[in-house]
């Protein structure tokens, strides 16, 4: 079992890249402290000591969406009693002058009409200009241009034109028809997913990418989403971080429980040697958890995502995470794991470094 991580380490030295087995290995060793390690090895080569997060708030304007994905708490049908619609001026109240991201994703709505789209972005970044907007998971895109008969470029240039800055990593889930049919058989797929990236990059948008596991899915499937996405990232460079999201079974029966700790630990490992191509690996602590999250900076991520605000699609599948963590907590919680925290903005531009000892100074307490 240890071959395979000296392997890897001779690897490393070598700057060789790793290959499908070398994952697949890697996933069946045991020793997941010696994996951390030598991921944290190439996060420090890249990051040192540093470990990122923002001052962002998560914003769903709905969760009535026509689609019924098996695996999703969150999403529902007009009328049921969870089902709710914010107005641009609810969705204006959930921004505040502190914030550097807004994260919107929401439902598939059915009636909601394309200048609605428009008219929030407008009001947001009239009223926010400091506040980057991360917004519409390709799911989404794909959907708008669906809907509203606009090519993909199009959805997205008018987007651009009323302050959409990135898109986030969501709608992935894992690029494999076979679970695809079994769970999501209505969502876009692997190639559709990638084809609306790789042109988002290409009009300049940066975008993540994400990874839902701990379901049905196998080792085999995780390795080769990594790598699918690794040869998207090859050609464009358009990626700003992997996230690695543990399924929260909540009510669906997918699964019983949550991956463990060690899935957690080995999968942002093998992200971070796998995805040599990544700038950013972030341990999610909506779905790993505060503590596993801070452990997580030992093993290859350098970034914990923000203090979010008010986490819906989780919690609505009864994520133990709290819903928000104040800038405090998370420079603390960086802290505790031996890190300087780096205040980031949405584009991952440094806003401030809060150096070793110094008591947190930045402007802003959430
Ligand atoms: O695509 C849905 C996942 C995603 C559950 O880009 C679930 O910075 C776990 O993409 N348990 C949306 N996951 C969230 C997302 C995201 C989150 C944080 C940062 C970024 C980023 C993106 O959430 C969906 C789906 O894969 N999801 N239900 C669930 N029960």
């Amino acid at each position: 079992m240890a071959a395979i991580l000296d392997r890897v380490a001779q690897k490393l030295s070598q700057q060789e890249r790793l290959t499908r087995d070398d994952a697949l290995e890697l996933f069946a060793s045991r020793d997941v402290i010696r994996l951390g390690r030598l991921a944290d090895q190439v996060k420090r080569a890249r990051w040192s000591n540093q470990a990122h997060f923002v001052i962002n708030r998560q914003i769903n304007p709905s969760n009535i969406c026509v689609l019924s994905c098996r695996f999703c708490d969150f999403a529902t049908k007009r009328g049921r009693p969870n089902a709710y619609e914010m107005t641009i001026h609810e969705v204006l109240q959930r921004c505040s002058p502190e914030l550097r991201e807004v994260h919107i994703v929401g439902g598939l709505h059915p009636d909601w009409t394309w200048d609605y789209y428009l008219e929030m972005f407008r009001a947001i970044h009239s009223q926010f200009p400091q506040i980057q907007i991360k917004a519409w998971t390709a799911v989404e895109i794909d959907f708008f241009s669906k809907k509203f008969r606009l090519s993909i470029e199009e959805v997205l240039r008018q987007f651009q034109a009323v302050g959409l800055a990135a898109l986030p990593g969501g709608g992935a889930e894992v690029f494999s028809e076979r679970v695809r049919k079994a769970l999501f058989p209505f969502k876009i797929g692997a190639p559709r997913w990638l084809e609306i990236h790789k042109i988002a990059h290409r009009m300049g948008i940066p975008t993540n990418a994400t990874l839902l596991y701990g379901h049905m899915e196998t080792y085999e499937e995780r390795v080769d989403h990594m790598l699918k996405l690794r040869i998207l990232q090859d050609e464009t460079h358009g990626f700003m971080s992997f996230i690695p999201l543990a399924y929260q079974p909540g009510k669906t029966k997918v699964v019983t429980r949550q991956a463990s700790a060690i899935e957690d630990l080995k999968t942002i490992a093998i992200a971070r040697l796998l995805l040599d191509n990544f700038p950013h690996i972030k341990a999610y602590w909506v779905t790993m958890g505060e503590e596993i999250a801070s452990v997580a900076l030992h093993c290859g991520a350098d970034d914990i995502d923000g203090t979010i605000g008010e986490e819906r699609i989780m919690h609505a599948a009864d994520a133990a995470s709290p819903v928000s963590l104040t800038r405090d907590r998370l420079v603390e919680l960086i802290r505790e794991a031996g890190c300087t925290p780096v205040e980031r903005d949405a584009l991952y531009r440094t806003v401030h470094v809060y150096n070793d000892h110094v008591p947190c100074e930045s402007p802003v307490s959430q």
